[in-house]
């Protein structure tokens, strides 16, 4: 006869059993969980991008990232106008040593395959570094990005430092961007990012002001050149 503390420890084991097979949003830092829910972006650092200057479904509209300076990992989201469940290709761009060159050994580039359905999203995540030589497979058939019926609209993402081939500790520059597809959509102010400062997320906020105040700037010559609103 099987007592009640044995049922209780079955039911325990069987529920065990069951929440180990079941498949759980990866816990992250800096705030994020990895799930394709983008609430947890409110107030962290962004660019946008134009939109209607790509195809609808690869035209990229906003790019956030943040780092987690206890855990020396950094997290990437960005989201695209227009919802397909068509496969689609990103990619974002590290100039890691900074020199305007995405191409040298020590940048990176990190590919993502957004692939969705009306119910969940499957995403690949792999690593190269900027010569096209694979390093790393951080992440496959995740369920980082939106799914159809929430919007589709983009993905989260994120790994290490190290994967990144940053060296806890050393400073270093990071340019960084992304574009979609073949290129078709590239984001227009790339960002800037000192991962061994404390303060790289002001200096991205700096960043982004001065982006924003040159974007008026424009702006304003354009209308003095022209002497029509743009
Ligand atoms: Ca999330
Ligand atoms: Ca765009
Ligand atoms: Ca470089
Ligand atoms: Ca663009």
């Amino acid at each position: 006869m099987i007592t009640k503390a044995v049922s209780v420890a079955l039911l325990l084991a069987t529920l065990m059993i069951a929440l180990g097979t079941t498949r759980q949003p990866v816990q992250a830092g800096a705030g994020i969980t990895l799930d394709g829910n983008f609430d947890d972006w409110a107030g962290k650092p962004c660019v946008s991008d134009p939109a209607d200057d790509a195809p609808a479904n690869l035209d990229i509209i906003l790019f956030c990232f943040v780092s987690d300076f206890d855990t020396e990992e950094i997290y990437f989201m960005f989201q695209r106008i227009g919802n397909s469940l068509a496969p689609t290709d990103y990619t974002i761009r590290l100039d890691i040593n900074n020199d305007d060159d995405y191409n040298d050994p020590e940048d990176r580039l990190i590919q993502i395959k957004y692939n969705l359905s009306n119910a969940h999203s499957m995403v690949d995540v792999t690593v190269y570094d900027g010569t096209g030589n694979y390093l790393a497979t951080v992440a496959s058939k995740a369920d980082w990005g939106q799914s159809g019926r929430d919007g589709g609209s983009g993905v989260e993402l994120g790994m290490s430092w190290t994967q990144l081939g940053l060296t806890p500790g050393v400073t270093a520059a990071a340019t960084m961007d992304i574009y979609s597809g073949n290129m078709v959509d590239i984001l227009d102010t790339p960002v800037t990012w000192t991962p061994a400062d404390a303060l790289g997320y002001v200096i991205l906020g700096t960043i982004i002001v001065c982006a924003a105040l040159y974007m008026v700037y424009r702006k304003r010559i354009l209308v003095s050149e022209t002497g029509t609103q743009s």
